[in-house]
């Protein structure tokens, strides 16, 4: 066929460095730069017989988040927003490992064990972030597509590029298709929000923001004008200066547990970071003493699922809700969601795709990664009931007014994906609503403290866990060895896994003091060895 010509040709132009073998990870592939081009025109191909496959619009993400400038990645993005399926990923990385001679027969065998019918149309949407080797991989994800019709987005965050799928596949009933209609979705929702909190002064209206100088900064700016000052942010690392997630961003801000490098910030001032593909976000402020209080994920999830089961309750509406989080949210936040909340929580493994299919189970699933990655998730049948009620002209006051803010807050939610931009006009909103300070929402629950480590090792695929990645089944005694160092320790808590995203295994451990914490994570790191 004409189009496999045209494949061979063009492979030519991005071709495999011999022996390389990488795999799609926890969110997709990712690694140097350097080693990217075969794997993005290879990803191009993919994402067009997936678009063939599913007959709908496929998304492909260039970035490689909250890791350094020099690295990429690339993701896909399943007509709904969400991430590949799993058959899929094993696609991914078969193609991805086939030796230049041997692509088209990988090519061919996909598409033969998905009978996909190659005369079909396919769609391809490609977003690339603010990285300098972005441009020419999102090229090269062109190239894959060119024969086929992809549309190049350009510079968006990740969770814009899910948002613009989604709607795409929709036929606009999710909102329309372009970045200003994502601004203008959420932000008017937001607005809606917090139309009625009349009494928020200048300082409750201000938020202080990170951009981690990558793509969420510049989309923050573009954004700004649909914000209408209910929203005043004055933002730091846009970019301009600075190095991508260098020494700021959220995962910086999480993992070190102190503010981003240079930037200054007033005592109880409201404080955000996002991550370098703005799907992340974590929150927090210094206190009178200098002290760093960290909002993470975990908290945020906390007080989103608080807001929504009193709006539920409100509402006279008897919806399932539950809460769901990985081996790394905070033993506090599981304990008073659990005993205090009387919420469900569910614990499922670390990458964001897995907490997104446990919160489909539920009416309202609220789904957080400790590093803030998250969002919630309405059902259809909930959404229903919602909008039937907010409709209702025969309901009392205080159920109409619950079922509105909850209608208004299925608008701002991004429901593709976790969305740092999406995620802070909720928090705002919801700080608005309720009247809280940032102090106030950080004293819901106290932080265990904790630690996270990455050890090196030879090969970190020897260690495999199971109980959502809290147990280590192998190398063998591992588990016993981390069983005996927690038992030294008061309300101690700790596990290794292998990371999805880099050549590490990461330790994580809590206890009742930062010092315990820290000696019981570096204990830990050393049996790793
Ligand atoms: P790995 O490298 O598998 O731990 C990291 C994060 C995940 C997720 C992915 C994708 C931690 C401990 N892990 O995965 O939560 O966000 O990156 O970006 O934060
Ligand atoms: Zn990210």
């Amino acid at each position: 066929m004409a189009e496999f010509q045209e494949i061979s040709k063009l492979s030519a132009l991005h071709p495999k460095p011999a022996g390389l073998v990488l795999q799609y990870g926890t969110s997709g592939f990712r690694t140097n730069a350097k080693q990217l081009d075969h794997i993005m025109f290879r990803m191009g191909l993919l994402a067009t017989v997936r678009s063939k496959k599913t007959k709908a619009t496929i998304g492909v993400m260039v970035t490689a988040s909250h890791n350094p400038e020099e690295d990429n990645g690339v993701k896909l993005v399943d007509p709904m927003g969400e991430m590949v399926t799993q058959d899929w990923e094993e696609h991914a990385t078969q193609l991805a490992n086939a030796d230049q001679e041997d692509l088209l027969t990988a090519l061919k065998n996909i598409i033969e064990k998905e009978a996909i019918n190659m005369s079909q149309e396919a769609n391809v949407f490609v977003g690339k972030d603010t990285r300098s080797s972005s441009a020419s991989l999102s090229q090269a994800v062109l190239d894959g597509v060119s024969a086929l019709g992809g549309h190049n987005y350009g510079l968006v965050t990740t969770p814009q590029l899910h948002y613009m799928v989604c709607c795409q596949n929709t036929q606009g009933k999710y909102g329309e298709a372009t970045v200003e209609g994502y601004y203008t979705k959420f932000c008017q929702a937001f607005i809606q929000l917090t139309k009625n909190t009349s009494n928020r002064t200048d300082d409750q209206k201000h938020l202080c923001l990170d951009g981690a100088n990558g793509i969420g900064a510049l989309k923050v700016r573009e954004m700004e004008s649909h914000l209408k000052k209910e929203l005043q942010i004055s933002l730091n690392n846009d970019g301009s200066k600075g190095r991508l997630n260098h020494q700021c961003g959220a995962d910086y801000v999480k993992v070190q547990q102190k503010p981003p490098t240079g930037v200054k910030i007033n005592p109880g001032e409201r404080c955000c970071s996002f991550d370098g593909d703005a799907d992340r976000i974590v929150y927090y402020y210094t206190d009178s003493e200098g002290t760093f209080h960290l909002l993470d994920g975990d908290k945020m999830a906390t007080l989103i699922s608080t807001f929504l089961k009193e709006l539920l309750t409100q509402a006279g509406l008897n919806l399932k809700i539950a809460v769901v989080q990985t081996a790394y949210a905070n033993g506090s936040s599981t304990h008073y969601l659990e005993n205090t909340m009387k919420v469900l929580v569910r614990c499922t493994k670390t990458g964001v795709k897995h907490l997104h299919h446990v919160a489909q189970e539920f009416d309202v699933g609220v789904y957080f990664e400790a590093n803030g990655h998250g969002t919630v998730l309405f059902s259809k049948a909930a959404e229903e009931k919602i909008q039937q009620l907010a409709e209702d002209t025969n309901v009392n006051d205080e159920r109409k007014k619950a079922a509105l803010l909850l209608r208004n807050t299925i608008n701002v939610i991004n429901q593709t994906v976790g969305d740092a931009i999406s995620d802070m006009l909720l928090i705002e909103a919801i700080l608005a609503i309720k009247g809280m300070t940032i102090q106030q929402w950080d004293t819901i629950y106290t932080d265990l403290p904790n630690r996270q480590l990455k050890v090196k090792v030879d090969d970190r695929r020897v260690i495999d866990t199971t109980d959502a990645e809290r147990r280590a089944v192998t190398p063998a005694g591992l588990q016993e060895a981390i069983d005996n160092l927690v038992k030294k320790y008061r309300q101690a808590r700790s596990f290794v896994r292998p990371s999805g995203t880099e050549d590490v295994v990461r330790v994580y451990a809590e206890a009742d003091t930062q010092e315990s914490a820290d000696a019981l994570a570096h204990e830990v790191s050393l049996a790793v060895y």
